[in-house]
């Protein structure tokens, strides 16, 4: 990521998606508690994970928030290089906020300066923005792909917002002015804020630049431009994947408005440990039984 990204407090110094000097050292965990979603994505099959923060074609594991507190304590235990809990779907974090908040509510009672960070797509964000805060949650995603509905009706099917379903340019308008509203109201209130951008050929692409601009002035601490991977059963599978140089050329395309993070390993929703290194949570597992039957043989 590019140098000026390190500028953050303490816990961003030390969050390894939002600081790159960090992503050596410390580990994060992320808790698949929320499976819903309640907009649906051209580049998305729903039957895997959430495509704006995560790796094409993977299925993670729900847990209930009880379950996931279980979890917490157990890889806590093994990892004391741990640094953040994360809620990364394999839905949206907010579509499914009783699990996302029961979930972290449990956690913050036994760690109170633990990091919290979610990735969502920004369509609940002022609904939930005073329950954001009072949790705690200091680093959250909002995935934002476009500032023009005309360019969003391409790559949203719909909304389901409040009970009622949106298609067309009306979803796209509606979703992008709960973003901006959203992202507003974080980072007024401290929040540290990264913009994911899944940048589709031929639909965004050259319109990527204009959002980096617009949320460097809302606030945006670092940009995560990923590329449109085609899905099989999703609404682009037919779409040509965006190379590494599409890529690379966006991100230096768009440094001077936002400093670019180029270490994200687009992980599971149920990931654990340092980026590109993941542990198996059955490894954890493995560890604490040895250890109970070494403390019963004593
Ligand atoms: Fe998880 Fe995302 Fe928080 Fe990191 S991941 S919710 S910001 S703690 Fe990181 Fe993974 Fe890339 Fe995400 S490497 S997919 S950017
Ligand atoms: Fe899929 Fe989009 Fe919902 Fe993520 S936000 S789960 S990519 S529809």
């Amino acid at each position: 990521m590019d140098q000026q990204c390190n500028q953050g407090g303490n816990k961003t110094s030390k969050h390894p998606c939002f600081s790159f000097n960090a992503h050596k050292n410390y580990a994060r965990m992320h808790l698949p508690v929320a499976p819903a979603c309640n907009i649906s994505c051209n580049y998305c099959n729903r039957k895997y994970d959430c495509l704006n923060e995560s790796r094409p074609g993977v299925c993670s594991d729900i847990l209930s928030p009880e379950e996931a507190y279980q979890r917490f304590l157990l890889v806590r235990e093994h990892l004391p290089n741990l640094s953040v809990v994360g809620i990364a779907g394999p839905g949206d974090a907010l579509a499914d906020w009783e699990h996302t908040r029961l979930t972290l509510e449990k956690i913050r009672r036994v760690a109170g300066d633990m990091a919290f960070c979610l990735s969502t797509n920004g369509l609940l964000l002022p609904q939930y923005i005073n329950e954001i805060i009072a949790l705690g949650i200091d680093h959250v995603t909002v995935t934002v792909n476009c500032l023009d509905p005309a360019i969003g009706e391409k790559i949203y099917r719909y909304v389901n917002y409040q009970g009622k379903l949106y298609h067309s340019r009306e979803a796209a308008a509606l979703l992008l002015e709960n973003q901006l509203q959203g992202i507003e109201m974080l980072t007024r209130r401290g929040v540290i804020l990264k913009i994911n951008t899944v940048m589709i050929p031929g639909i965004n692409d050259r319109h990527i630049p204009e959002i980096s601009r617009a949320m460097k002035e809302l606030g945006a601490y670092v940009s995560n431009i990923i590329p449109m991977i085609p899905v099989k059963g999703s609404a682009f599978e037919n779409f040509p994947q965006t190379s590494m140089s599409q890529l690379l050329f966006m991100r230096e395309k768009c440094r001077a408005d936002l400093p670019q993070m180029r270490h994200c390993r687009q992980c599971r929703a149920d990931a654990v440990g340092l980026l590109g290194k993941d542990m198996q949570i059955e490894q954890i597992n493995c560890k604490s039984l040895a250890g109970e039957k070494a403390e019963q043989a004593v």
